[in-house]
C-alpha cells in the first residue's frame, strides 16, 4: 500500500539551503517518491534564542510504515550533520531537522512517535509551506483544514518566503532500482506506446524493436510454412545484434533502459510459427545467443484481450496485419503466459490494460507507472 506522509524541514546552521536540498534528496532515496516540495520560508527560531531557520514541507509518497520513515528520517539528518547534545534541555540549533506532521490520516501516540505532529498548529513556520502545499488537507485531530489552522493559530511570528526554490529528484526515476525494463504483450498490445512514453517521460534509453525493416515479414503472412524458419532467423538474429550493441555492461551503470522487446519472444513466436523440426533446431541456437544476452530486471506483460488487439492491430492499419486470426494471437498469448509461468528467474509482473487507454487517459497511464513502482 501506498501511503502520503507530509514531512517538515528545518535548518538554522550552516549552509541551510543546501541542507534543505540534501535531505530531499535523501528523502527521495530512502523513504519513498516526492510528491511536492512547498516554497523556502525564513523564520525566526521558534521556542528558543537562535539564528533565523529556513523551513519548508514536502509531502511523500511511501511504502515505509511510519516508525520506518522516523528511522529513515534520522539516519537523513544523522548523514547531514545533525548533533543531538545529550543533557540539555530545550531546542538547539541545527544542520536538519526532519519531523512528520501527518502520515495519512492516522493517529499515533507512541513513546517514540506522535502523530499528527503535537505543535504543528501553533507553528506557522510549519503552517505557512504546509498551506502552500495543500491547504484543504484535513487535521486527522482538530479536524480542520490547513488552511483554518493557519487563519486561526496563534503564532504570530514574521514568516517570510524566499524567492529561492528547492528542486526535487522525484521524477528523475520512479524504477530507481530497475535498470533494465522490457516491455512485453501481443501484437497490438501497445508495448512499442508505453516503452516510448516511459523513454520520453523518465529520459531512459530507448530499445525499440525494428519489425518494420524486416522484408520477410509481409510474406510470411502470406505463406507462413514457405517463410517460417526464414522469418524467425532474422529476427533472432536482428534482436541479438541489436541487443548486444545497445544493451552493454556501461549504459546499465549509467543510465535506465526501457524496451518495447525481450529477446526471448523469439522463442515464443517460432513454437507457434514453426514445424517441429525447424523448432528443435532453432531453439538450440536461440539458447546458445540467449545466454550471452544481458536479461532485464524487469519484465513487463501487458495483457490485452483478443478484441481488443484485433482493434488496434485495425487501426494502425499496417496491411500485412490485417489478416492476422484471433487463433493465433491467442496461441501466442499462451505462449507468453507458459514463459512467464516456467521462468521464475525472471521478475515479472503483468498488467491487464484491458479497461485502460494510457494514450488518451493520463490516469490510465499513472496506474501503470505505480503498478511498475510499486513492483
Ligand atoms: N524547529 C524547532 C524549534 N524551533 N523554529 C523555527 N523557526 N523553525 C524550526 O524548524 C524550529 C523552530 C524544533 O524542531
Ligand atoms: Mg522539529
Ligand atoms: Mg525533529
Amino acid at each position: 500500500m501506498n501511503h502520503d506522509v507530509y514531512i517538515s524541514l528545518g535548518s538554522n546552521l550552516g549552509n541551510r539551503k543546501a541542507y534543505l536540498q540534501q535531505a530531499i534528496e535523501g528523502i527521495a532515496m530512502r523513504v519513498g517518491n516526492i510528491i511536492d516540495v512547498a516554497p523556502i520560508y525564513e523564520t525566526p527560531s521558534w521556542g528558543f534564542a537562535g539564528e533565523a531557520f529556513l523551513n519548508t514541507c514536502l509531502v511523500c509518497r511511501t511504502f515505509l510504515s511510519p516508525e520506518e520513515v522516523l528511522a529513515q528520517l534520522l539516519l537523513i539528518e544523522q548523514s547531514l550533520g545533525r548533533e543531538r547534545l545529550q543533557n540539555t534541555k530545550g531546542y538547539q540549533s541545527r544542520t536538519i531537522d526532519l519531523d512528520i506532521l501527518f502520515y495519512d490520516d492516522l493517529i499515533i501516540n507512541t513513546e517514540r512517535l506522535t502523530v499528527p505532529h503535537p505543535l504543528l498548529h501553533h507553528r506557522k513556520f510549519v503552517l505557512k509551506p504546509l498551506d502552500k502545499l495543500n491547504n484543504q488537507k484535513v487535521h486527522p485531530l482538530l479536524k480542520k483544514t490547513v488552511s483554518e489552522l493557519l487563519r486561526t493559530t496563534n503564532d504570530t511570528s514574521p514568516v517570510q518566503r524566499l524567492s529561492d526554490q528547492l528542486t526535487f529528484p522525484a521524477q528523475k526515476s520512479p524504477f530507481f532500482h530497475y535498470k533494465y525494463i522490457a516491455i512485453e504483450g501481443n501484437i497490438g498490445s501497445g508495448k512499442t506506446t508505453l516503452a516510448t512514453k516511459i523513454a520520453e517521460d523518465f529520459n531512459a534509453k530507448l530499445i525499440l524493436e525494428q519489425f518494420s525493416e524486416n522484408p520477410f515479414l509481409p510474406k510470411f503472412y502470406e505463406n507462413p510454412k514457405q517463410y517460417g524458419f526464414t522469418l524467425e532467423m532474422s529476427f533472432l538474429t536482428e534482436r541479438y545484434q541489436q541487443m548486444r550493441e545497445q544493451l552493454t555492461q556501461m549504459d546499465l551503470f549509467k543510465e535506465f533502459v526501457v524496451s518495447d522487446y525481450d529477446i526471448f519472444k523469439s522463442l515464443i513466436f517460432s513454437k507457434i510459427t514453426l514445424t517441429d523440426d525447424e523448432f528443435v533446431l532453432y531453439r538450440k541456437l536461440f539458447y546458445i545467443l540467449y545466454n550471452q544476452i544481458i536479461k532485464p530486471d524487469l519484465y513487463v506483460f501487458l495483457y490485452q484481450n483478443t478484441e481488443r488487439l484485433i482493434e488496434n492491430i485495425k487501426k494502425r492499419g499496417r496491411a500485412y496485419e490485417q489478416n492476422i486470426s484471433p487463433d493465433y494471437l491467442k496461441r501466442i498469448h499462451y505462449g507468453y503466459l507458459d514463459f512467464i509461468q516456467k521462468n521464475t528467474a525472471i521478475h515479472s509482473l503483468i498488467i491487464d490494460v484491458t479497461d485502460l487507454d494510457f494514450v488518451k487517459h493520463y490516469n490510465d497511464y499513472n496506474l501503470i507507472i505505480e503498478k511498475i513502482r510499486e513492483k
